[in-house]
């Protein structure tokens, strides 16, 4: 007899488990970015070799649109550094996923810019962006937050 009640919580367990683990994905889905995020689109690489700029080739960025950025890259005295291997990275922090597309450097536009391609957001929310510079100075990393 005890048993049987055993096997019946045992059983109710686990859709409860489920509905409590759904509810709170979909709460960490809804929550806001954190309010001291940095949001400037040009800023020292994490080990100060490069300055990175990036401009959205959409403005505002539309979800689910694909589009291109320009990325410039100089160096912390705003020379332009050519000739780089720039990698495009990103996703999103509070949702555990990463881009839906893998953006690519398709031209290097000289005067330090690149043109990369295949950039897309699908939903709204914080992403980051992350690029990995590996240029005449060594290989550096920057992360660039955007609010969609
Ligand atoms: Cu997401």
């Amino acid at each position: 007899m005890s048993n049987l009640i055993t096997r019946r919580h045992l059983l109710w367990s686990v859709p409860v488990i489920l509905v409590a683990a759904a509810g709170l994905a979909v709460t960490k889905m809804m929550q806001p970015p954190p309010e001291d995020l940095d949001v400037s689109l040009s800023k020292p690489t994490d080990r100060g070799l490069y300055i990175a700029s990036v401009a959205p080739g959409l403005a505002p960025i539309v979800i689910g649109t694909m589009h291109g950025w320009v990325i410039q890259i100089t160096t912390p005295e705003g020379l332009p550094v050519d000739h780089a291997t720039i990698a495009v990275d990103g996703g999103m922090p509070q949702h555990g996923h990463g881009l839906p597309t893998e953006p690519e450097v398709s031209a290097d536009l000289g005067e330090g810019r690149y043109q990369v391609d295949g950039m897309k957001f699908n939903m709204p929310g914080w992403w980051v962006v992350k690029l990995s510079v590996n240029g005449p100075a060594g290989e550096d990393t920057a992360t660039f937050n955007l609010v969609l």
